[in-house]
């Protein structure tokens, strides 16, 4: 990974600084403590994970050298309430990114997967910090998964994860990616925080989730149904066989065949 490379290539405020590790805890847990004292855009690399996070306290697996580890640092201008927006903004700049570097029809499953062919390739964490009902930072936290083979991952998630290599018999660089990868965010990033509702409508075209039949486990309640919108604030709109709606702000989905 080449980060003179990576800074020279990007356009925009993110990945102006870039903190570059070759092992780290967790890449999130980093730029959350420095979000504080520095710059909107501010991005933390790492080559390894060693408590790599997903959501609800999940790991995220990192084997070493082999894919993309990264957290930026933002201070959006949205409400609070408006909060999951940076992730499905963040959703839409990398599947168009990865679309573009590999070819493959990588798609959003809501509210926070990038999904090849029914297997995650990617996941994002947004964790935020807040006082008095605003948003002090954001942390965005992206975990693609790019030149691992099967046996990188560990037997349980073998059979639900992929990488790009993996669909592609390729090698790819982590370098060219990133730079495109943070090119998109740059520009998504702030049609977000003058358009919103631009960002949404993309993420409908790119996402696989909207007209299936789902099952959606959230934190209180399990519900199925169709997932037929997302609203203005990210949220799914569920429609319940009995024929009503239910808003869902955050969850796990499974397709129901
Ligand atoms: C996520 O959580 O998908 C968010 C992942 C965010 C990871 C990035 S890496 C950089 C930054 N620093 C961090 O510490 N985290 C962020 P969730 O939706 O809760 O999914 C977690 C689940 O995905 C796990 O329980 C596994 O089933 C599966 N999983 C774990 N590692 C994976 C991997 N490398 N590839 C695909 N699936 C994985």
């Amino acid at each position: 990974m080449n980060i003179e490379k990576i800074k020279q290539g990007v356009r925009g405020n993110i990945g102006q600084e870039i903190f570059f590790y070759p092992v780290i805890d967790s890449t999130n847990t980093v730029a959350f403590e420095k979000a504080l004292n520095s710059r909107e855009g501010l991005v933390i690399i790492a080559e390894s994970q060693l408590k790599g996070k997903g959501r609800l306290g999940r790991k995220w697996v990192s084997p070493p050298g082999l894919n993309i580890y990264m957290s930026i640092v933002l201070k959006p201008l949205i409400e609070l309430t408006d909060a999951t927006l940076i992730t499905i903004m963040a959703a839409v700049a990398c599947s168009i990114a990865l679309r573009k570097i590999s070819g493959l029809e990588i798609t959003i499953k809501w509210p926070n997967d990038l999904i090849f062919q029914n297997r995650k390739i990617g996941g994002i964490l947004t964790e935020l910090k807040s006082e008095n009902k605003k948003i002090v930072f954001a942390v965005l936290g992206i975990g693609i998964n790019i030149n691992a083979d099967s046996k990188d991952f560990p037997e349980d998630i073998r059979n639900i994860a992929t990488s790009l290599k993996n669909e592609t018999k390729k090698n790819f660089s982590r370098t060219k990616i990133i730079i495109e990868l943070l090119n998109e965010l740059n520009k998504w990033y702030s049609i977000l925080n003058s358009d919103p509702k631009t960002v949404i409508n993309k993420w409908k075209e790119l996402a696989s989730t909207i007209g299936k039949k789902v099952r959606v486990e959230t934190v209180q309640e399990n519900f199925e149904g169709i997932a037929q919108d997302i609203d203005e604030k990210g949220a799914l709109i569920l429609k319940l066989p009995a024929g009503k709606q239910k808003r869902i702000i955050s969850g796990d989905l499974k397709e129901l065949s």
